[in-house]
């Protein structure tokens, strides 16, 4: 079914499917306010049920009566979180696979058929700001790589971890750390050890440590076995049951705190449909987490991947040599986005398929700015986002038609 909300084109049968996350019934935007983003689809997950247990076919389908309420659909589940024994392989893993399964199960018997996860050791995605001002007066999100080290070394003092990093990079870290205020060293703290919307972990400093220490002896060839051995344990229950996995890449994509990340590049992806082949075992294609690096060429990608690309994070980033990066305008930035959606756009005719997309993250902007948000969540940023972005798609498929 094509999800057109512009005129339909003799050869642009199929569409992006615009979506946006939702927390749940307390998110500060309303589904209405979604609806009136033009959205047909939501993204949402119940984050009420503790990681690890089953999620029930009763709490699923309170959940999704609402959104249907609303005239809405739940269009893909972000996210289903693993639990950290399953990429650790420790104590009740086994158990907690058992429990995965069957809240792909329960889903699918509730009728949402694509679900996203990650596979990040003990965080999930990373920023060191979260109100970085723009030149045009709104806040965006930044990842700034020293002020992670100084955190890293300095606060944390995890034992070992300044050789993990180069002298250089040691460097800038000190000098970071001695202009740091002590509301900036708290608040970089929280950002860390807190848990951003939608990490299922939150941690004091103390536990923070010792999570990081339960990865000691997991390199990045032991945490790649054991996502593969959980794949091949729940890839075939998908297709028995006619689900999309979608692996959400890492963010940022490569190492930090010392911890293995193995879902960063193109090669990290190839090695895991090599392990478990079924199209099922396939992407959220988030070119905010991938376009962090220069060696990830996006349009190349989605050639490659696209039979497997089931869902779709639309973001841009800017980066420098250092490895910073921040939050740029979905337009602008090191992502061409015009290409990246050109070669969606062939791969939906291709699949004769729409894919869900969300405008992943928005800067915190007019109104927003004196509201209470979920950081990289608020309703005018987003908005912007997915009003440039289905611009640009209207504009590919328009072109294609001559
Ligand atoms: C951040 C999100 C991630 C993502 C998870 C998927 O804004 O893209 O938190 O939901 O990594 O499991």
């Amino acid at each position: 079914m094509s999800m057109h909300t512009f005129p339909s084109y003799a050869n642009v049968q199929y569409t992006m499917e615009q979506t946006m996350r939702w927390f749940g019934p307390s998110d500060p935007v309303s589904l209405s306010a979604i609806k009136q983003a033009g959205c047909t689809g939501v993204v949402t997950a119940l984050h009420h049920i503790p990681n690890g247990e089953v999620w029930s076919e009763e709490e699923i389908n309170t959940r999704k009566s609402v959104i249907e309420a609303m005239g809405l659909k739940w269009s893909v589940v972000e996210s289903v979180p693993v639990h950290e024994s399953i990429k650790t392989q420790t104590g009740n893993f086994e158990k907690h696979i058992e429990n995965y399964k069957l809240s792909l199960r329960n889903l699918s018997a509730c009728g949402i058929k694509v679900i996203t996860y990650n596979f990040m050791p003990v965080v999930d995605w990373t920023r060191t700001n979260l109100a970085f001002p723009m030149k045009d007066g709104s806040l965006a999100l930044r990842f700034e790589k020293s002020a992670l080290i100084a955190f890293d070394i300095f606060i944390l003092q995890r034992a070992g971890a300044e050789k993990d990093y180069t002298v250089k990079e040691i460097e800038a870290a000190k000098l970071k750390f001695s202009q740091m205020t002590a509301t900036e060293k708290e608040t970089i703290q929280a950002n860390i050890i807190k848990g951003l919307p939608g990490s299922e972990e939150s941690f004091s400093l103390a536990q923070f440590a010792a999570a990081l220490k339960t990865y000691e002896g997991i390199g990045i060839s032991e945490l790649r076995k054991h996502l593969i051995y959980f794949l091949q344990q729940i890839v075939p229950v998908a297709d028995e049951c006619g689900l999309q996995l979608a692996i959400h890449p890492d963010d940022p994509p490569y190492s930090i705190l010392g911890l293995p990340r193995v879902v960063s590049t193109a090669a990290d992806i190839q090695a895991l449909i090599e392990a478990v082949p079924s199209v099922n075992n396939g992407l959220c294609f988030c070119t905010g987490s991938f376009g962090v690096r220069p060696d990830n060429d996006l349009p190349t990608m989605i050639q490659q991947f696209g039979n497997r690309i089931h869902f779709l994070h639309l973001r841009n980033t800017r980066r420098n040599e250092a490895g910073d990066f921040y939050e740029e305008n979905h337009l602008e930035g090191d992502v061409d986005m015009y290409a990246v959606i050109k070669q969606i756009v062939l791969m939906m005719q291709q699949r004769k398929q729409s894919i869900p997309m969300r405008p992943d993250h928005g800067h915190q902007m007019l109104d927003d700015l004196t509201k209470k948000t979920n950081p990289g969540y608020s309703a005018i940023g987003r908005l912007r986002g997915l009003a440039e972005l289905r611009g640009v798609e209207l504009g590919v498929a328009r072109s294609l038609n001559g």
